[in-house]
Parts: C-alpha cells; structure tokens; sequence
C-alpha cells in the first residue's frame, strides 16, 4: 500500500493511460498538486500490453508515482480508476483500501470525474472551468454516450476533436504539452496547436475514406458486424458499424497495437436491450478486460487474436 498521507511539497512521476481520459486524469492531478505546492516530474502515458497480468507486479515504476485510468498497482502514492477490470488479482482486491489517495469508482463515467470527486471531498479541491468542461468531454468519450452514431464518428465538437487526436498514437501525442495546457486553456484552443490541427486534418480525410471502404473489411455475423482493421491503414472508428448498421447489436473490431494485437469489443449504445452480458468481465476469461458496455483484449500474434474474436463473436451470438 502506497503512502496513505501523502507530503507537501512532493515531486511525483505520473503515470496515466494513455487514452483521452488517461490524459484528463492526469490534468486533473496536475491542478489539484500545483494548489499544494506539489510537482509533477515526468509524465509516462501507458498502454495495455500482452501479458500485463504476469508483468504489471514487477512494473518498473520511477518513485514516488500516481497512477490514473489504469490497473490498480499497490505501490503507488496516489491511484485512481474506474475500471472493473483494475484487480489483476483477488488478493490485491481484498487487501486494498480506500483513503484520501487511493479510490476505485467503477460508477464514475471518466476517470477524471471520479478524482475531482474524491479530491473534492477529501481535500476540498475545486476545478477551474476549464478543467471542468474537460470532464464533460470525458464523460462521454469514456462511457461512449454520444448523443448519436453520427456525432461519435463525426467528432466535431472540440472535446471530441482532442479525443480523435489522442485516440491514435501513430504520430507523437505530446501528451505533457497537452496535460499542461489543459489546466488553464479552452478545448477549443488546444485543438489549434499546429501539431494537433495538422493531423486532424489528416484523421478527417481518413474519416471519409472510412466510410468508403468499410464494407470491404467488416463483415454481418448475425448479431454482431466484426471489424479487421489490419486489412487497411486507414483508421476505422469503433461506431463506424453503428453509423452504418444502426440495427446491430454488438461490434466486434481487430487491431493492431503495441507489439501485437488488440480486439475491441462492445454493445450498441444506441439500441435499447437487456443487460444481459458484461463485455469486460466476459473479456476477463481471455486476460483482457473494461466496462460494462465495451471492453478489449490483447494477443501477441494475429492467428491468437481472430481466434479469440471468433469465440467472442460465437458466445455474443448464443448470449447477447
Ligand atoms: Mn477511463
């Protein structure tokens, strides 16, 4: 268990997932560790990888360390997440306890949102308007509750804008630039930065190409349309299936990612159906996990990765 009182006046290494709530999350404990005179020294984004579940014991981490929007580790000084997934195993589980550093909250849509609620009641902290705009955006990125398919592969609002930009990591995110700035700068702003406007502009052309060609590399498997990504380089958005098949119960999407394979899986937000399947903890059998409506999985190889999609796809089919 990581230092339960924390010290004034600290230097922490930030570790956040690298994703756009990740990122928030980490604006967040920036904010709020700058009001008590505390420093943040380096900002290391994280990923999902294979075999994180044997490895994330042994995790090399700078000290002392927050970690946000990732698995629960008991090293570190401050955490937060809202995953259910964030116990690699039931010992950790039952040994953790909740204290002014430390908190799970899987009810919280973004994890940003879960630390100013826990900062607020245990410190009294309070986000400027910026940050709290930011929230908004998170919220529904995180728990894709975009108001249509349209908006969520559209993305034109400036939060989804940032949140198109950071949800690719083939180009350099500048992830510190960005968490610095989001404490004190408008979205909108932001999202002007040449290094951001240019590759927006790219994602935008990719957008319509994607639309395009979707037909050639998704295929209808009953209940569910299942998505190969690695038959194309443009990038495919996880709702272009809903956008184009609004009857369709699940998604079911291959890519690739950081030294292997990663599968996405989730319910249609916008069809009305009983709850009769959690996606993480179904995905939790295969190593991976996530929330309750989607959730993802990773394998080393491409043979290991369809191979699992398949078994998702058939269970989805029998179940959902
Ligand atoms: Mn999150």
């Amino acid at each position: 268990m990581g230092n339960a009182h924390p010290a004034r006046f600290m230097d922490y290494h930030l570790y956040f997932h690298n994703d756009f709530d990740g990122i928030a999350s980490g604006a967040v404990m920036l904010d709020f560790l700058k009001g008590r005179g505390d420093k943040i020294i380096s900002f290391n984004p994280i990923n999902y990888f294979a075999e994180l579940q044997k490895k994330w014991p042994k995790f090399k981490f700078k000290k002392p360390f927050i970690l946000v929007d990732f698995r629960y580790h008991p090293k570190a000084d401050f955490w937060f997440d809202h995953h259910l997934s964030t116990f690699i195993s039931e010992k950790w589980k039952s040994d953790f306890a909740t204290d002014k550093a430390h908190y799970f909250g899987p009810k919280f849509k973004s994890c940003c949102g879960l630390i100013i609620f826990h900062l607020g009641k245990q410190f009294g902290y309070r986000p400027p308007h910026c940050i709290k705009e930011l929230v908004g955006w998170a919220d529904m990125v995180d728990s894709a509750s975009y108001k249509s398919a349209k908006q969520a592969v559209e993305l034109k609002e400036p939060g989804l804008r940032l949140a198109l930009f950071l949800a690719d990591d083939s180009y350099p995110l500048h992830q510190e630039e960005i968490i610095k700035r989001l404490i004190s700068e408008s979205i909108s702003k932001i999202v002007k930065l040449p290094f951001i406007a240019k590759e927006l502009k790219k994602l935008d052309y990719e957008t319509k190409r994607a639309k395009k060609i979707f037909k050639d590399i998704s295929a209808l498997k009953d209940k569910i349309v299942f998505v190969d990504t690695t038959k194309t380089k443009t990038f495919i958005s996880r709702y272009m299936g809903y956008f184009l098949y609004p009857k369709i119960k699940y998604f079911v999407i291959v890519m690739r990612s950081d030294g292997g394979y990663h599968i996405s899986a989730g319910k249609n937000p916008w069809k009305k159906m009983p709850n009769k399947i959690a996606i993480g903890e179904m995905l939790g059998k295969y190593g991976g996990g996530g929330h309750k409506g989607v959730g993802g999985v990773e394998r080393r190889t491409k043979p290991e990765i369809l191979k699992v999609a398949e078994e998702i796809i058939e269970y989805l089919n029998k179940h959902g």
